[in-house]
């Protein structure tokens, strides 16, 4: 593991919830707004971040995986985030960069374990495996309705699903959505000191403001950068 000792000012952040609640969006407002008070730091995602991870990514999300079942999936996605970790995590942090993720550990929690019915000794083995002592510092759970969320999304769905491409997950009926929510929530209630939930249903303003001020609340220093 790569010594973070000397950056202790940088911080890995992750976002988290169900489909089209916004994550992307708030990362890439984030991102600039870090930069902006000169603050260093790099946008990812997962399944994805490295040239790997994201071959890894294409594959799942092609449905490619499906029919071995959520137990091989949640391998596939620890693989995919063990060089993720590796490659792009650990040395930006070790580097005094923030780390930005549009989804990580808490997404194989939800999707393969709570909802998919992974076994949780599997799942927790597999994360002590692929963060490699790399915890988030601090996880917002995007939280809103799926059924809204889908309308938000639902001309690229609509699209994919006439080109046969649909994404893995978003085939998925609202039941099992509403049960995606449901663990997300559940994660963040077990895990309180990391987790933040916060309201998607709200502008992208609004909501990025949220974000800030919580961020500030945490880390008084970023309360001195430029809004
Ligand atoms: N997965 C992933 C697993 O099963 N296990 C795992 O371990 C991991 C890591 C990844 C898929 O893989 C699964 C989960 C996923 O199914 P993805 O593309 O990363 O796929 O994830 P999605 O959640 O599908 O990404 P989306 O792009 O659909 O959702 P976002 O990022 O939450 O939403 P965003 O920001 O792209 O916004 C969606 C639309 O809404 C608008 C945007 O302009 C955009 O059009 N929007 C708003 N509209 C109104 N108000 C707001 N506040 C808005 N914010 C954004």
């Amino acid at each position: 593991m790569l010594d973070r000792t000397a950056s202790r000012a940088a911080r890995f952040i992750t976002f988290e919830g169900g489909e089209g609640v916004g994550k992307s969006t708030q990362v890439k407002r984030l991102l600039v707004r870090l930069n902006r008070g000169n603050i260093e730091a790099v946008r990812t995602r997962e399944p994805g971040g490295t040239p790997t991870a994201e071959a890894v990514r294409a594959f799942i999300l092609q449905g490619r995986s499906e029919a071995w079942g959520p137990g091989a999936e949640a391998v596939l996605f620890a693989a995919a985030r063990l060089n993720h970790v590796n490659e792009l995590v650990a040395p930006n942090l070790a580097h005094g960069r923030w780390v930005i993720s549009d989804r990580f550990h808490d997404s194989t929690r939800a999707y393969q374990g709570l909802t998919g019915g992974v076994d949780e000794k599997l799942i927790r083995g597999l994360e002590t495996l692929a963060l490699n002592g790399h915890q988030p510092d601090l996880t917002f759970v995007l939280d809103m309705d799926p059924a809204v969320a889908f309308a938000r999304v639902g001309s690229r769905q609509i699209e994919a699903a006439l080109a046969e491409t649909g994404d893995r997950f978003e085939k998925e009926d609202l039941s099992w959505h509403a049960r995606l929510r449901q663990a997300f929530l559940d994660i963040a209630t077990t895990n309180p000191d990391r987790c933040v939930v916060l309201p998607a249903n709200q502008n992208e303003d609004a909501l990025e403001q949220e974000i800030w001020d919580t961020l500030v609340r945490r880390y008084p220093e970023l309360g001195t950068l430029p809004n």
